[in-house]
């Protein structure tokens, strides 16, 4: 496929990302700013039929569009994309052959470890309190609001790696 149409598809897989960004929800109550939303999805099928780079372009096309139609909370946007950024990068250089589920596993652990620190950097400027301080404002220890941003990126990215896979299967022939 040319690169032109690769890109093009690329974009607008980015694009229809937008629209599944919409359907978000918090999966805990408790912790309302996690979000999740199947968006995701796209940008994996984007990155199983196409490569790493492709998918970045799809990736920064989505969360461009949906900060300016949807979220202008910059902060949210910026998390959803590094934490994407972070498990089509894992993905990528996960090169040992075992069965896919077990890789989507470990590696949306591995988000939910830079997700951890990521929230630990930026949950005292967007919620002007300390990490420790907010999970107490949602009822929660540190440990728990740890453990709940471990398990809130383990079941959007297990999820969402599932469906892109499903999806990727059902397209790959169209663009073979
Ligand atoms: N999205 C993730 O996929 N993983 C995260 O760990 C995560 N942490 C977030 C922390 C904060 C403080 C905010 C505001 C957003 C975070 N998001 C995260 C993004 C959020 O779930 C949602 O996609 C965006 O806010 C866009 O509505």
């Amino acid at each position: 496929m040319s690169r032109v149409k690769t890109l093009s598809t690329a974009g607008i897989l980015g694009a229809l990302s937008v629209l599944l960004m919409f359907l978000e929800f918090p999966i805990f109550p408790f912790a309302s700013f996690l979000k999740f939303d199947p968006s995701a999805l796209l940008i994996i099928a984007s990155l199983f039929l196409f490569d790493w780079k492709t998918a970045m372009f799809s990736l920064i096309t989505k969360d461009i569009v949906f900060y300016f139609v949807k979220s202008g909370d910059l902060i949210g946007v910026s998390m959803d994309f590094i934490a994407i950024f972070t498990f089509i990068s894992i993905l990528t250089i996960f090169k040992l052959n075992i069965n896919k589920y077990i890789k989507y596993s470990i590696s949306s652990f591995g988000v939910g470890i830079i997700m951890v620190l990521m929230n630990m950097a930026i949950i005292p400027i967007y919620f002007k309190m300390s990490f420790s301080e907010a999970a107490k404002y949602f009822g929660l220890s540190s440990w728990t609001l740890i453990i709940t941003i471990i398990a809130f990126n383990m079941i959007k990215f297990i999820i969402d790696a599932i469906l892109g896979d499903l999806l990727y299967k059902r397209i790959k022939n169209f663009f073979s």
